[in-house]
């Protein structure tokens, strides 16, 4: 419902659930996982949230949270056995010659002269069933290849389901390479983003990817790619400083790891952390979890108390979303301010 204000989306209720659109999911994963139960109670509660504050909390905050819901009902929708890993970084960093090397193809241009027109680039090992997946995406037809991944198995390689993108450049001069970049962050089951000894700590990737995503440490793997470049010294410094870097960002917990794709350090470890990603086939639920945590610690302010030109919850707002929803929904605070 992309034209409808998100207002209007939450209002139409009386205090009662009208709109319950993860119920039949709720249903459909009563012996699934933990994790993923937990997803959709809190998707649920934070629906349930917005319906009970849609006249409180301003229009930006509820386009996020319906944003959000209409994003996880769309990824629950589409292929949930396939997982999405994507490279990121800066020109040069290293991603294509990483998605070569774990591809074990040779399709992703490197170097300088590789062609610009090539926003993207998909590998998918069992392709079937991923094609809505990577529309989600955005990956163009020409720019999808399918690997087989019981072939693959047998040859030590990567678990069906797989998808794994070679990305723009972040720091692209191209607008439209950077707004690629940024929708695929936006929904990446896992993201590895690829640093260089020069521009590790370049403001740009901190400023604008690691540290709003600092949330999102399961979800993501730092490399420190040309790693072949330092002496054994230098890669321990480098090394310190990146995880000091991604502290300060708020992201400490994320794995850092050293690569090369021209000596093969590094490779194996890298490969294990994709095959982790995909295998255990819950990248896509540890990913939208980690965006409830931040759209909920968001929303947070307007349920610890006064906020200037926000009405006060009634005792009987903040008892319904204490007792139904809002410890599902990781609004704790809420229990705190209504106590
Ligand atoms: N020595 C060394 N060269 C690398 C490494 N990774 C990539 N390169 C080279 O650096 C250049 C840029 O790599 P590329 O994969 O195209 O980077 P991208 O722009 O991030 O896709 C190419 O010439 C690669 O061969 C590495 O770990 N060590
Ligand atoms: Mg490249």
């Amino acid at each position: 419902m992309p034209d409808v204000p998100a207002a209007d989306r939450f209002a139409d209720t009386s205090g009662r659930a009208a709109v319950d659109r993860f119920a039949g999911r709720r249903v459909r994963h009563e012996d699934g996982s933990e994790e993923a139960g937990r997803l959709l109670a809190r998707l649920t509660a934070l629906e349930r949230t917005a319906e009970l504050a849609h006249d409180r909390l301003p229009p930006a905050d509820l386009a996020a949270i319906a944003d959000l819901l209409d994003h996880a009902d769309a990824r629950l929708g589409a292929a949930t056995w396939h997982t999405v890993v994507a490279l990121a970084g800066s020109t040069g960093s290293g991603k294509s010659s990483l998605f070569n090397v774990l591809t074990g193809l040779r399709l992703a241009e490197t170097g300088a002269r590789r062609p610009t027109t090539r926003a993207m680039f998909a590998c998918a090992w069992d392709f079937e069933g991923a094609a809505p997946l990577l529309d989600l995406i955005g990956v163009e037809a020409g720019n999808r290849v399918a690997r087989h991944g019981a072939l693959d198995a047998r040859r030590g390689g990567m678990p069906a389901g797989l998808v794994l993108l070679d990305l723009p450049d972040h720091d692209s001069l191209d607008v439209s390479h950077r707004n690629a970049v940024d929708g695929v962050v936006a929904v990446a089951d896992h993201l590895v983003w690829v640093l260089d000894p020069q521009k590790y700590a370049d403001a740009l990737v901190h400023d604008r990817y690691l540290r709003p995503l600092r949330h999102h440490g399961r979800s993501m793997t730092v490399v420190l790619n040309h790693a072949d470049r330092l002496g054994p010294a230098d890669l321990a410094a480098c090394l310190t400083d990146v995880r000091a870097l991604l502290a300060a960002d708020g992201a400490a917990e994320v794995r850092v790891l050293a690569t090369s794709p021209e000596t093969g350090l590094g490779i194996a470890e890298l490969r294990r952390v994709v095959v982790a990603a995909a295998g255990s086939g819950e990248a896509s639920v540890v990913r939208l979890s980690a965006d409830v945590d931040a759209l909920t610690e968001r929303l947070d302010e307007y349920f610890t108390g006064v906020v200037p030109g926000v009405d006060a919850f009634t005792a009987r707002e903040r008892d319904a979303l204490v007792d139904d929803l809002c410890d599902a929904a990781g609004v704790g605070v809420v229990a705190a301010a209504a106590g």
